[in-house]
């Protein structure tokens, strides 16, 4: 069986999740779940970045030792995350033993390489980044441009992570291989920091004096590991770098490294130069996926607007913040997100278009064909046409654009409505043409068959639903597991069964009701 091995970003644990974290992990989450629906083994693997200065700060501020602090608020985002239906196959966390030893045991194979030099430093670090910034890119206040506080003067003896050495490999990789990192722009973006003679060497240790809460660096009491070299390592350590040598075989390289356009450079230039120097293989691919913005303004603390993605699933449920999420922008550029087009979206395409198709087909199989899937096989046109949808929504997906492979599903969706208008089954079956009306619901049934597949990635718990009231008796995640162990793709994909009893439940979605505005 073909294996996929997804990641997401591990979120700095120093503040809660917000909906832009939520928005990364519900897409990889759909890309897991559509990879274990074509068979695929999937490995997913999401978590939390634990080290670091404003890790260190904010348990400070809390009161409360860093640890500890760690430990509450993994418990936070586990939550979020399985408030959300993200189905994870492993939750890593910077502070684990083997991490360490993993983040460690990197350091000297950079070490043993003779890529590691120590020498003294004088820069401004920025704590919102963990990374060094220029002063000519700040902004007029002298404050980092993305977390809007001012960057602080260090000065101090660390040791130098030789880049230069591999900025030459990292660009041919990259010209060789463009689907290692997608989307375009990111790739012309990261290329062109390539050539800027102004990337050079990086420190990968702070000095104890300066950080206290971090990976030791081995041999040195003085130092610890810089929390990007540490975080990275997360990618390995989750298939069981270094001891585990079997399931890193099975599952390294990654397939896909799915992060926020604001982190590229350390996923696409430092990580790979880190790895060729370790000896491992790089990865598949790095997406760096736009940002969403609240009501047009960047999440911010600050500004208030952080909107606790738990609180969203409890009140419209996790199914339509996926959907809405997902197809409020594309996915390679920053969009927006509101209640109000939550709500638009999600009663226009899942409650009316997709609920209307489910119940009108259902009434009408109950009516006029016993509950029972007719005995019909389906024309040639419409046999091409959910051939074209599975393809195209296949190559939407390969391609992370979600909001795509969603936008062709429910033009077919809306276009079997249409048909349905068009031909007036309940007519047909009035006149006594009774295999012309079935024919016309086999198609429905046939196309809400695909459909709830292909959705499920996305909107798994309507999806079982519509499933089930389509007459199946296990569930889609049962087919899926039972694949598991037989090793084949396409029980999901047969077409349905005649003779099969559809069972008419009332809404799989319910029409979410529009907030009265106070004004
Ligand atoms: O960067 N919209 O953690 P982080 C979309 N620990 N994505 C967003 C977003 C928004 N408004 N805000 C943040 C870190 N993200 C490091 C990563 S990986 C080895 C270490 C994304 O908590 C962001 O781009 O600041 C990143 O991919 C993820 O959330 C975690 O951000
Ligand atoms: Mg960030």
């Amino acid at each position: 069986m073909e294996k996929y091995y997804i990641t997401t970003a591990i979120d700095y644990v120093n503040a809660k999740p917000h909906v832009g974290h939520a928005y990364e992990k519900i897409a990889a989450d759909v890309l897991a779940r559509f990879y274990r629906l074509l068979g695929r083994k999937v490995f997913f693997v999401t978590g939390l970045d634990e080290h670091g200065s404003k890790i260190e700060k904010a348990a400070k501020q809390a009161g409360i030792e860093p640890q500890k602090f760690c430990d509450q608020m993994a418990e936070e985002f586990k939550s979020a995350w399985h408030s959300l239906d993200i189905s994870y196959d492993y939750f890593i966390r910077t502070t684990e033993k083997r991490h360490y030893k993993a983040s460690q045991e990197v350091f000297s194979r950079l070490q043993a390489k003779g890529d590691i030099y120590k020498s003294s430093y004088t820069g401004l670090y920025c704590e919102g980044c963990e990374d060094f910034v220029r002063e000519r890119d700040l902004d007029e206040n002298g404050n980092c441009p993305a977390h809007k506080t001012k960057p602080k003067e260090v000065s101090e003896e660390n040791y130098f992570f030789k880049l230069t050495k591999y900025k030459a490999d990292i660009k041919k990789w990259l010209l060789d291989n463009p689907n290692a990192l997608r989307p375009e722009s990111r790739f012309k973006q990261v290329l062109n920091q390539l050539d800027d003679p102004e990337l050079g060497d990086f420190s990968v240790t702070r000095s104890r004096a300066s950080l206290n809460w971090g990976v030791p660096v081995p041999g040195d009491d003085n130092q610890v590991i810089y929390v990007w070299l540490d975080a990275l390592t997360n990618y390995i350590t989750a298939v069981g770098f270094p001891d585990d040598t079997k399931t890193m075989d099975q599952y390294w390289p990654a397939d896909l490294h799915l992060i926020g356009k604001d982190i590229t450079k350390f996923h696409a230039i430092y990580w790979p130069a880190m790895l060729i120097s370790a000896d491992l293989a790089l990865p598949k691919q790095v997406y760096g996926h736009g940002f969403i913005t609240v009501e047009g303004q960047k999440i911010s603390k600050s500004l208030g607007n952080v909107i606790d993605p738990m609180a969203l699933a409890a009140e419209y449920s996790p199914d339509a913040v996926r959907f809405a999420l997902l197809s409020c922008t594309p996915f390679d550029q920053d969009g927006d997100f509101s209640k109000e087009e939550l709500i638009r979206k999600v009663n226009a395409d899942l409650a009316n278009n997709l609920g209307n198709l489910l119940n009108r087909t259902l009434t009408l199989v109950q009516k006029n064909c016993n509950g029972t899937v007719p005995n019909v096989s389906l024309d040639k046109d419409w046999t091409d046409q959910l051939g074209t949808l599975r393809a195209n929504f296949a190559t939407h997906m390969s391609r992370l654009e979600f909001a795509k492979a969603l936008e062709v599903t429910f033009l077919m969706v809306d276009s079997t409505n249409k048909y349905i208008n068009d031909k007036k089954p309940w007519a047909l079956f009035k006149e006594g043409k009774q295999a012309d009306g079935e024919a016309v619901l086999y198609t429905s049934l046939e196309v809400l068959r695909l459909v709830t597949v292909l959705l499920y990635p996305f909107i798994p718990n309507i999806a079982e639903g519509i499933w089930s009231q389509l007459g199946f008796e296990k569930t889609i995640a049962e087919i899926i597991k039972a694949q598991d162990s037989i090793g084949s793709h396409d029980t999901l994909f047969d077409t349905i069964k005649t003779g099969q009893l559809t069972k008419l439940t009332g809404p799989v979605f319910k029409r979410i009701e529009e907030p009265v505005l106070s004004s």
